[in-house]
């Protein structure tokens, strides 16, 4: 399989479009489809059901600017650690969020072995995509089990924008995911704009500032607005350049997604397609032409 899904375009009516694909991974259980629910269709369920392989679907975010963002969302199976397909997954990814349940330790020391994967995924083939690390489950904090230090260290070390939400209740969840597009596209948002995605369930918007290098996350909930960042931030005002150098690296990107899909070829970009890939990672088609927004992939062990 070749490189990522991400492409730009641009109508007659100078509307960007561009395409990212985004890759949840973690261990089972941390709240991967839940997270991916409630973003795709604000819904949250109470019962585990273990993702199977991966699910993908795919929304639109319109951000400043006349850009649209189209982010294609994976998620994949918290057990699929390990799986022979799976680096062919992660690669071409042009984001991946490292998830954990800050309730349980171990989900975080595991995303250790998830960033090995992720980085052999892409030794040699390019560089390392827009990673970030998001504890989950953000409703639990009194039964927070890794330390902020712990949280604020890994994603320096590793690079990582940072985030806290909760996919029960809907913090954070849809300004993270615009955030995470923002910056992809190499959009500044403004405090307004970012506050404007911040969930109904809390009020609170934090400027860049308060975000910047800050993993820290108040019982209150004090950041609706966006996640904490351990990179280095980009600058609070819109940058003519930062657009035109997001804008070029989509356009870069959209031949090797042509050449991804046309390899891919089982995997319908557009909307709906349901696959089932057998041990040898061959496609069978299984119930296309839904127009469920998502898909279903099976990944050999
Ligand atoms: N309290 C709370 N529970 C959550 C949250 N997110 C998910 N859960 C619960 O955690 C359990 C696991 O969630 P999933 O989204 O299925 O986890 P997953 O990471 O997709 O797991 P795999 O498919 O096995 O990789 C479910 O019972 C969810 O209801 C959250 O933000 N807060
Ligand atoms: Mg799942």
């Amino acid at each position: 399989m070749s490189d990522g899904a991400m492409s730009a375009s641009s109508s007659s009516s100078d509307l960007e479009q561009m395409h990212f694909k985004v890759i949840l991974l973690g261990d089972g259980s941390v709240g991967k489809t839940s997270i991916a629910h409630r973003f795709g269709h604000d819904t949250f369920a109470k019962s585990y059901k273990q993702t199977i392989g991966l699910d993908w679907f795919s929304k639109q975010l319109e951000l400043p600017d006349a850009t649209e963002a189209s982010l294609s969302l994976w998620d994949i199976g918290g057990q699929n650690m390990g799986g022979n397909m799976l680096p062919n997954y992660i690669y071409g990814a042009n984001a991946i969020l490292f998830v954990y349940d800050i309730t349980s330790v171990d989900s975080f020391l595991n995303l250790e072995d998830w960033l090995g994967v992720a980085k052999a995924s892409f030794a040699g083939r390019g560089p390392m995509p827009y990673m970030a690390l998001v504890g989950n489950k953000s409703d639990l904090s009194h039964m927070r089990a890794t330390k902020l230090a712990k949280h604020k260290a890994f994603a320096q070390d590793n690079n990582m924008y940072s985030f806290f939400v909760s996919a029960k209740t809907g913090d954070r969840i849809n300004s993270t995911f615009y955030r995470i597009a923002a910056d992809m596209a190499g959009i500044q948002l403004t405090q307004a704009q970012v506050g404007v995605q911040a969930p109904v369930v809390t009020a609170h918007v934090v400027t860049y500032r308060e975000s910047r290098n800050d993993a820290s996350e108040s019982a209150g909930g004090r950041d609706a607005g966006s996640g904490a960042g351990a990179r280095e931030r980009p600058q609070a005002r819109a940058s003519t350049r930062g657009r035109a150098r997001g804008r070029a690296r989509a356009r870069a990107m959209a031949t090797r997604a042509v050449a991804w899909c046309r390899e891919a070829g089982r995997v319908g970009l557009a909307v709906g397609w349901r696959l089932e890939l057998g041990a040898e990672d061959r496609g069978r088609e299984t119930g296309g032409g839904e127009r469920s927004g998502g898909g279903r992939l099976g990944l050999d062990g």
